[in-house]
């Protein structure tokens, strides 16, 4: 969730150097290093490669940008001609260098420590390529919702890109695959099926079709009692839950049959303190018994003290499963 990025000084001073966002995540030397620099820093079991979602929207040819400081802005995709226009075939040689960089990081690495690669989820991509920006995505559920069959074809062509991007990630050397749909919880109940989850199963058919044992996270942020038939339906091995649904609850209803992943609020991370480590030791406490990768319900957040990262890593290290406590296991 972000453990490389802004909060960090050592990635603003690589950010500079590149100059652009896009240019960090395309010049390998500077996304390997950015990705193992938390990890040097305060010892994660795993690495998440230094990239972004919109990466993909990219190599399909739509113009990306990033402002300093403000969000992604896009060409947006509004019509059927648009989406024709899109150049899946670009993908492989457009997205080299962010497999050149995977490649690197798996190998550099210390032992024991995973990479984990991962994509946007169709449903969200296609918002950011829609909309042309974040916000509320008001002119991707109009066409969702208003014309389906036409807004399809563009979820089409983004399963296919995920899948493809996520397969090459796996060859490079990702153990572990997450799809990130961050907007999954902005759909109504009525619309889940078809956007979020009919999609998200096709990428991970496709995906464990060539990588049956590399495990896939999915991530459908803010859909609360939906997760169940996410899980369910899309065949994910792991999910990664947000901070609104109780670690009790995601023990109860998901662990017995998925790893879980999850779920501080990052606003912890800025508050430090017992008030982190009191909700870190709940969250294991609920948790930590299962199959279980601790982490946020959503990305660091920029002004995080990193010292409050090291801090949070002191916290898990330290946990103890009931009845070991004294055990010093
Ligand atoms: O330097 C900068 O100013 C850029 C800030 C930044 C960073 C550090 C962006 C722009 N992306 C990233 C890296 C990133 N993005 C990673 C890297 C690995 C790590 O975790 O260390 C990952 C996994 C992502 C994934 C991502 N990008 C998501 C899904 C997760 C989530 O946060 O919900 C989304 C929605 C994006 C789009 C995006 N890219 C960047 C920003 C600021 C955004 C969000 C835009 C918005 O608010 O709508």
């Amino acid at each position: 969730m972000r453990q490389a990025g802004r909060y960090l000084p050592e990635y603003g001073e690589l950010r500079r150097q590149a100059g652009s966002f896009l240019t960090l995540c395309y010049t390998p030397e500077l996304a390997v290093e950015v990705t193992l620099q938390p990890v040097k820093r305060f010892g994660m079991d795993a690495a998440i490669l230094f990239s972004d979602i919109l990466v993909v929207p990219d190599a399909l040819g739509v113009e990306v940008t990033f402002g300093n400081g403000n969000g992604p802005c896009l060409t947006p995709v509004r019509t059927l001609q648009d989406i024709a226009a899109l150049r899946p075939e670009r993908m492989q040689h457009h997205l080299a260098p962010v497999y050149t960089a995977a490649e690197r990081v798996a190998q550099a690495l210390p032992e024991g420590v995973a990479l984990i690669g991962f994509a946007g989820a169709p449903w969200t991509v296609a918002c950011y390529m829609v909309e042309g920006r974040g916000g509320a995505f008001t002119a991707a559920k109009l066409w969702a919702f208003g014309k389906p069959e036409e807004f399809q074809r563009l979820i089409d062509v983004l399963v296919e890109a995920t899948a493809e991007h996520l397969i090459e990630q796996a060859r490079r050397g990702a153990e572990a695959v997450q799809l990130f749909d961050s907007w999954a919880g902005i759909l109504p109940s009525s619309e889940f099926e078809r956007w979020c989850i009919a999609p998200t199963r096709s990428v991970v058919q496709r995906f464990k079709a060539i990588w049956p044992d590399v495990p896939v996270i999915g991530f459908p942020r803010g859909t609360g009692c939906m997760l169940r038939s996410y899980a369910e339906a899309t065949g994910v091995d792991a999910v990664s839950v947000d901070s609104g649904v109780s670690a009790e609850w995601a023990a109860r209803e998901l662990q017995p049959r998925w790893a879980i992943q999850g779920n501080l609020d990052p606003v912890y991370l800025l508050v430090g303190g017992t008030e982190l480590t009191d909700r870190i030791r709940a969250i294991l406490d609920a948790l930590g018994d299962g199959p279980f990768v601790f982490n946020l319900g959503h990305g660091v957040l920029p002004g995080t003290p990193p010292g409050n990262v090291a801090l949070l890593v002191e916290a898990v290290r330290a946990w103890r499963p009931r009845g070991e406590e004294a055990t010093g296991r």
